[in-house]
This record gives C-alpha cells, structure tokens and sequence, in this order.
C-alpha cells in the first residue's frame, strides 16, 4: 500500500463567509446570536468531548455500541466486501474499527476537520491493518460532502456517519448531506447511519447538561475559541450552560446564558450587547423519531432501508442503500 493521501477540501465559492472570522462574526451579530457547534472542538473542546463520551449520563455511545454488538452479523450480510469504507468525522477513528476488524474494508477514507487527528488516525491504522489502503480527507462538513480522492471504479462504497452526528445539523442541511452521499454512491453501496431519537425528557436533559459539568466546561470553552478566533472580550465566567429540550423541534438545544447585562468587543470594532438571561445558541442536536429520520433518508433518495435498533431505545442505525 502507498504512504496514505491527505486531500484538502475548500469552502464552496458561494458561501457567504470564506473564513472562520467573518462566519463567527455573523452569527454572533444574528438574533438570537449564535456559535456554529464546529467552533467547540478546538484541541481542548475535543478532549472534553471524549470525556463526555463516557459520562454515564451521556447515553449515545453506549446505546450505539449495543446496537451495533447485536446486530454487527446482519449488518454484515448486507455490507459489501472489498470495499472503500469512507468514514465521516472519523476524529480518534476507533468506531470504524468494527469494519476493518471485520475483514471488509480495503481501503479507508477518513474525512474529518481535524488534520493532526487524522494523519494520526492514518498512520496508527496503516500499522495495524497492512492490507488496508489509509487515505483522508481534511474538510469541514457545514461546506458540504468533499471526497477530492479518486474513486477506485470497481470498489464497493461504504459511507460510515456514527455518533448521531448528521442530528447536529438543521433537517434542511443533513438531507442535503445525505444526498451529497447519495449522489457519490452506486447500487450495491451503503450508508451506515446512526440517529439519536427522543427519549424521557429528563434523561434527554441530563445527557446534555451532566452532574460532574464536563458539558458545561465544553460548551462555555467556545468562548475562549471565539476569543482567540476574532481577539473578542468574552468572560466565561458571565455566562452559564442550559440545556433545554425543544419538543416542537424535537432538538436539545446548548445554549450559553448571559448572567448580566454586558457588552463584548468582537474584535473588530463591533459590538455585542447582551441582556442579563439573554442567550448564545452554541448548538442543536436533533433527536429524529424512526419516521423522521426515515424521512430524511428517502428526502435524500435512498429507497432501500433498514433501521436497527434495541428494545426500549428510540436510537437508530440506519442501513440505507440506493
Ligand atoms: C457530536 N454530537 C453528536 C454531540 C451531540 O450529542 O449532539 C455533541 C454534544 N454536545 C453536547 N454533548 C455532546
């Protein structure tokens, strides 16, 4: 195999912010302001977030990780072999292990946000899978699906989406990705999808607002990240995290409290001025209903589906084919 490929994606020419200073500056300006959720992973939002994959309140990746333990056989029946296994936001790259494990994956794409997570992603895998071609791709999703890397024709695609992640986008926009992914497959590909759904009110909550406030530390972090983006004056210490669930939208919501009136200096000559209890919106996850994230898959144009599921929890895997 060949030292792995790492591509670049670019920012599509119609989009209205070319850099990450003029989209921060946007949103905050918005009403109600606001803070795209790519801006908490900076190296220490990372970290906080892998924490957070393990508090016992945070139930998605367990829930995900029985799901896929049950039904990983059936699953199997269904994927193809030899395949170019394409794995979205594939950050530690841990979950597609299950895949390469299994023997059906020659070739590996990662595509994620982070470059040094991923070189180390490709190098780690390259070594413990010889027989795997390691390539990646370093692009932001909020741009669009980029697989700037040569397609090898007779290769059977797998696009692998775990953690619930496509739920951190508005429904408008994760349709549009899964027809960006459509669009890159052939019959005989798959999409293996996973979707968070709605539970009991409280347990939804307390996922995204936890007990030792590793969520929190993660969502108040932003501000240090927008401070050192933009050169802004925010004090984290004036602002609390809430987590609250908006059953019309069927969405928690993370949302950044102010705890007095004040005024923030953008950095730019531009102004912020907050209300005490007046909010920052840093992100929504979407909690989709089986029906719902059905909807999304067929409003993308997959007409072959299976969900896989466990007795009890509104989490799906999706195996969504064309
Ligand atoms: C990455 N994403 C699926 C997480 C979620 O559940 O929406 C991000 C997160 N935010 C707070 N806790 C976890």
């Amino acid at each position: 195999q060949h030292a792995p490929r790492v591509a670049h994606g670019a920012p599509p020419s119609t989009l209205q912010w070319r850099d990450a200073c003029q989209e921060l500056r946007w949103g905050l300006l918005a009403t109600p302001p606001s803070i795209a959720p790519k801006f908490l992973y900076d190296a220490h939002g990372c970290a906080l977030y892998e924490a957070i994959t393990t508090l016992p309140e945070y139930h998605l990746p367990r829930v995900e990780r029985a799901i896929l333990d049950r039904h990983q056989g059936a699953m199997l029946q269904l994927l193809p072999r030899g395949a170019e296994l394409i794995d979205i936001g594939s950050g530690d790259g841990a979950k597609a292990r299950r895949w390469l494990d299994a023997g059906i994956v020659r070739r590996y794409i990662g595509l994620d946000i982070a470059e040094d997570w991923l070189r180390e992603v490709l190098r780690r895998g390259r070594q413990r899978y010889p027989g795997v071609q390691f390539d990646g791709v370093v692009t932001d999703l909020t741009w669009g699906l980029q697989l700037p890397l040569p397609r090898e024709a007779e290769r059977p695609r797998i696009f692998w989406y775990p953690g619930s992640s496509i739920g951190n986008f508005e429904p408008a926009a994760a349709t549009a990705l899964l027809a960006q992914m459509r669009a890159h497959m052939r019959p005989g590909d798959a999409l293996v999808l996973a979707v968070d759904g709605p539970v009991e009110h409280a347990r939804m909550v307390h996922a995204y607002d936890d007990a030792a406030g590793v969520t929190a530390a993660f969502n108040l972090n932003v501000l240090n990240v927008v401070n050192r983006t933009l050169g802004a004056s925010f004090d984290a210490t004036a602002f609390r995290h809430r987590a609250v669930f908006n059953a019309e939208a069927s969405r928690i919501e993370m949302h950044l409290v102010s705890q007095h009136a004040q005024a923030i200096a953008l950095g730019t000559g531009q102004v912020l001025r907050l209300q005490a209890s007046e909010h920052i919106v840093t992100e929504h996850s979407y909690k989709h209903a089986p029906a719902r994230a059905e909807q999304l898959l067929r409003g993308a144009g997959f007409d072959q589906l299976q969900r896989f599921g466990i007795d009890g929890e509104a989490y799906g895997v999706y195996l969504a084919r064309i």
